[in-house]
């Protein structure tokens, strides 16, 4: 059994994360600063004794490689970061901090304390706009982010491989799609889709599509995530490199709609609205690489993912 450190370990794809790695029987160290994350994501994880929780800064210089020295754990998975697009957007420069910075942080604690593996949360965001001749997203196609999320996952990327040929040790850097499941806030004007979808529908709130409804995009359960990134950093005979985190299907947000509706026995009204400036149509991941690399294969259909979000509500 190996010993893991969980940055951001109480958010939505944290709490998750912590929750498989212990079930798995791993030791776990869990930091989160709350900007995010919440106590209540850990109210498992914190009744059992292989887990330990920090509450800490770690964008603060020395707080992160202290925190390595002390507990020396055989992988990070690195997943606290400024995760809303908007938000990078309207603060850059906390974004270069939390996206950039702080990964730097990361990789050079991992440097000093000899840790083996680094597991990185990047995003399908480093992608950016795509022709209609790259309607499936290849981790071989160029990346063209076009927000400082973005550009921040992909510097990240860079950043983290470069010290893993430098220093030794393995790199993955997961580009996840987009995830959902319980423990997604809803609340905000941008958060996931589907968790807005679910709140509207439990609570009879009209619905907004932005668009015609037709976009697509490949959704996939934090469970799966989570498992992904519990292969990356505990899985046998794994070498550095970058996967997309995503089951390659695609669904429209009609079809969300339409499966949200075998639960409800009133459909909420939906209003159309323009499209979100910056919106993009297709958004549909490779998933060969994950496979190859992990082997990791997302089991979670969207059916059976949203079933299991209505019953958590
Ligand atoms: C996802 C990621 C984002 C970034 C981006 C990169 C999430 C939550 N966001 O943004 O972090 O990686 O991909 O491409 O995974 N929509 C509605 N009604 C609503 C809410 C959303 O119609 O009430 C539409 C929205 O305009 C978009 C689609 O649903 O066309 C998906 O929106 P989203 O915010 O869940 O995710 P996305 O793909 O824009």
């Amino acid at each position: 059994m190996a010993h893991i450190l969980v940055t951001g370990a109480a958010g939505f794809i944290g709490s998750h994360t912590v929750d498989q790695l212990l079930a798995s029987g791993h030791q776990v160290t869990g930091v989160d600063n709350f900007y995010t994350g919440k106590l209540s994501n850990l109210a498992k994880a914190l009744m059992l004794p292989n887990f330990s929780f920090w509450e800490l800064d770690i964008a603060v210089h020395g707080v992160f490689a202290n925190l390595v020295a002390q507990t020396k754990p055989d992988a990070i998975i690195h997943l606290a970061a400024l995760v809303n697009v908007q938000e990078s957007i309207a603060k850059p420069n906390l974004n270069y901090l939390l996206n950039i910075y702080l990964t730097q942080l990361v990789a050079e604690a991992a440097r000093m304390y000899s840790v083996k593996r680094v597991v990185f949360a990047s995003s399908a965001a480093v992608y950016g706009n795509t022709s209609e001749f790259e309607s499936i997203l290849y981790e071989s196609l160029e990346t063209r982010p076009i927000s400082p999320y973005g550009a921040a996952k992909l510097a990240s990327e860079a950043i983290l491989l470069g010290h893993s040929a430098a220093y030794g040790f393995t790199v993955r850097c997961q580009r996840y799609f987009n995830v959902y499941g319980p423990r997604q806030d809803p609340t905000s004007p941008y958060s996931g889709v589907i968790s807005v979808f679910a709140n509207h529908f439990k609570e009879g709130k009209e619905i907004t599509i932005y668009g015609n409804g037709k976009q697509t995009r490949d959704f996939i359960s934090v469970h799966d995530v989570a498992s992904a990134n519990v292969l990356a950093a505990t899985g046998p005979d794994i070498t550095s490199g970058i996967a997309n985190i995503c089951t390659g299907r695609s669904t429209t947000l009609l079809e969300l709609i339409a499966v949200f509706a075998r639960y409800y026995p009133v459909t909420p009204a939906i209003i159309y609205a323009p499209s979100r400036k910056g919106d993009i149509m297709h958004s549909l991941g490779a998933p060969f690489l994950a496979t190859g690399a992990l082997n990791f294969n997302a089991q979670i259909s969207i059916d059976k993912g949203i079933s299991e979000l209505v019953q958590a509500l």
